[in-house]
């Protein structure tokens, strides 16, 4: 079997050499590399030319332009132009959508944080907006996230006005509305820290089982990875934790993979944030189900994390100049790709399709990681990457 794995990636690693992130991811047999963008970044020709980059980035998020307070700014009131834009350029570059996303405590505008509702009353206006945000996007989306961070650290319910208002129930209501409004697109439920095993994963996979046990549509978990230099855990245990999730007979993605530093970067932190982007991407090859990774945004230039953690930042895969950092090349070459062929920052054509030669090799690999997954490692627990407790935080608006 090594013999067989060693050829099949040698083949592979010429075959990839020059491809970008997601013609490698394609060639490990995942469905897409991909990143967040927004649109006030939309209007920087430098950063577009390499969004438009399908070697690079085969699948876009829109970080902001689908959330509610956009999309729903006042009651009734449907405002799709920002998410219209984001959805226009993945379609026109031919790029999966992930759509993100309905439900969340963040970003709701004030009349529905403000409003005063009941039980019912909340229920029917969070149906209705689900409703006609999906049947606008409908077969535009490759997936939605339909319920975005719904639990606390230690894996219960966080405090949000839906849970305050409907109760655990809010979910399934979501979920149902959601798979009303458009049969064909994949529903998520998406998370933060349920990248290794811990309650609040726990907990996560007991939101799906009860949608299941219902018989309510729910196809996937979103992994956000937001990481911190030096905590993020080791392939093994994110392979295993994903596991996890699709042993519920789910898929697994990860959504807004990025991996903080203290500012200003040492050359020793952009070594250990290429082996850790590494270890993320590496493990969701070695994972049958997960679908693939998603970046959030692929330059320093506009990421979140400064904002929002004082002292930190230098997070994605490109610097602030959109010159590639060490990390491009850690992720490329778990997937087989040439880091060498890779200081360039144009575009490459995709490798020929060498989908049975991926589908050995990522089996095999999988196969591998099942055997070395022993309960010694297992109990290997992270540090908790830190993320704020308080949700205005996370504003860097
Ligand atoms: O990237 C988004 C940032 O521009 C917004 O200001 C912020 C508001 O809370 O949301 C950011 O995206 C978040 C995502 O929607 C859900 N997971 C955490 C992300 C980072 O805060």
């Amino acid at each position: 079997m090594q013999i067989l794995k060693t050829a099949l990636a040698v083949g592979l690693t010429a075959q990839v050499a020059n491809a970008g992130l997601h013609a490698a991811a394609k060639s490990k047999n995942l469905l897409y590399f991909g990143t967040a963008t927004d649109n006030p970044e939309l209007s920087n020709s430098a950063y577009v030319t390499q969004l438009n980059n399908t070697a690079d980035f085969g699948q876009i998020t829109p970080g902001n332009s689908q959330k509610w307070d956009t999309t729903e700014p006042s009651q009734g009131q449907f405002s799709y132009e920002k998410g219209d834009v984001v959805a226009d350029l993945a379609e026109a570059n031919g790029q999966k959508l992930r759509c993100h996303n309905l439900v969340w405590h963040q970003q709701v505008p004030g009349w529905v944080s403000s409003g005063s509702w009941t039980n019912e009353t909340l229920s029917a206006v969070l149906k209705n907006h689900i409703t006609n945000v999906v049947k606008h996007y409908k077969g535009k989306c490759y997936a939605w996230d339909v319920v975005n961070e719904a639990l606390n650290d230690d894996g219960s319910f966080r405090d949000s006005i839906w849970y305050k208002t409907i109760g655990e129930e809010y979910i399934p209501i979501a979920f149902e509305a959601a798979a009303a409004a458009d049969p064909d697109t994949k529903l998520y439920y998406n998370d933060y820290s349920i990248e290794w095993s811990s309650d609040k994963a726990t907990a996560a996979q007991n939101i799906v089982k009860n949608l299941q046990a219902r018989n309510i549509k729910v196809d996937g978990v979103g992994l956000q990875a937001h990481f911190t230099v030096g905590q993020t855990p080791p392939r093994k245990d994110l392979a295993s934790n994903l596991k996890s999730f699709t042993a519920l007979g789910v898929e697994v993605a990860y959504t807004e993979v990025d991996v903080r530093m203290k500012t200003p970067a040492t050359e020793a932190n952009l070594q250990k944030q290429k082996t850790e982007f590494g270890d993320i991407v590496g493990s969701c090859v070695d994972v049958e189900g997960c679908v693939g990774v998603t970046i959030w945004d692929y330059t320093d230039k506009y990421s979140w994390v400064p904002s929002t953690f004082e002292g930190y930042g230098a997070a994605c895969p490109w610097d602030e100049d959109l010159q590639k950092k060490p990390a491009y090349d850690g992720i490329l070459s778990v997937l087989g790709g040439s880091a060498s062929s890779s200081s360039s920052a144009s575009a490459t054509a995709a490798p020929t399709p060498v989908s049975t030669f991926a589908t050995a090799v990522k089996q095999a690999t999988t196969t591998q990681a099942v055997v070395s997954e022993t309960p010694a490692q297992k109990s290997v627990e992270p540090e908790q990457p830190e993320q704020p407790e308080d949700e205005d935080e996370f504003c860097d608006a």
